[in-house]
């Protein structure tokens, strides 16, 4: 199994569900999971979601990036559960109490995987979100989440939180391929999985872009674990 998540983005022009559907037939097989955002369910809605991803063996991840207070993070999931989804993204610094304390009681209710943002992949992560990586890590740890956000194209940051959270909590790296960052980096640093999105969804053969992705991440982690 790779360990490539698949962000379906799709283009403010792309003819929607046929953009979708073309990926997930082509990539099914080759990706670990597929994560879906506001660009994609702004326009589908979330009750296509079940539907656009029948054909799909693989778990999804809604990335709606929640920051709000409790209860009403707690309707999205429902609304998410419905739908089929198996994990949920949230920002790590809405805090604790009142806000992610509920959010991980119902998705736990609900049987979905919480992941927490911890740093992010754009520069201005280090303006906020990134002075306060290791209390964000902590509350992870403490919430016990399912995993965390950490950016493949800060490869330090990664290092970081794998040294804070030992193994307990699976690291999503985005930054991979579009923002730079080289296939296998983060992983060689700490993290569980690349996340992937334009470098393969927008390339004119998405099923052979991600197929040379998968070739040298595991390449470049073969020589970094020798
Ligand atoms: P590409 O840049 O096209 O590979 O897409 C990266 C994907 O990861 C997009 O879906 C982003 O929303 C997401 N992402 C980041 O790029 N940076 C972050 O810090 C966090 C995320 C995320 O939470 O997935």
């Amino acid at each position: 199994m790779s360990k490539v998540v698949i962000a379906l983005d799709p283009p403010p022009k792309a003819e929607i569900e046929k953009w979708v559907r073309e990926r997930v037939d082509y990539l099914d097989e080759l990706a670990s999971s597929f994560k879906v955002g506001l660009p994609l369910v702004l326009r589908t809605g979330v009750h296509r979601l079940r539907d656009l991803f029948s054909v799909s063996s693989k778990p999804l991840i809604a990335d709606l990036k929640l920051a709000d207070i409790g209860d009403i993070m707690a309707y999205v999931v429902e609304a998410l559960a419905d739908a089929g989804v198996s994990a949920v993204i949230s920002h790590a610094f809405v805090g604790r109490r009142g806000a992610l304390d509920v959010l991980v009681r119902k998705s736990e209710e609900l049987g979905i995987k919480p992941v927490l943002v911890v740093s992010m992949s754009h520069p201005g992560s280090t303006e906020f979100i990134d002075k306060h990586l290791s209390e964000f890590v902590n509350m992870a740890l403490e919430l016990r989440v399912w995993g965390v956000v950490a950016p493949a194209t800060r490869r330090e940051v990664i290092s970081r939180v794998r040294e804070l959270a030992g193994s307990e909590l699976r690291i999503f790296s985005p930054g991979v391929g579009a923002q730079g960052a080289e296939p296998g980096s983060a992983i060689c640093c700490g993290a569980d999985y690349e996340i992937v999105g334009r470098a393969v969804t927008n390339s004119p053969n998405p099923r052979e872009a991600l197929e040379r992705i998968i070739y040298e991440q595991e390449r470049r982690v073969r020589e970094c674990r020798s």
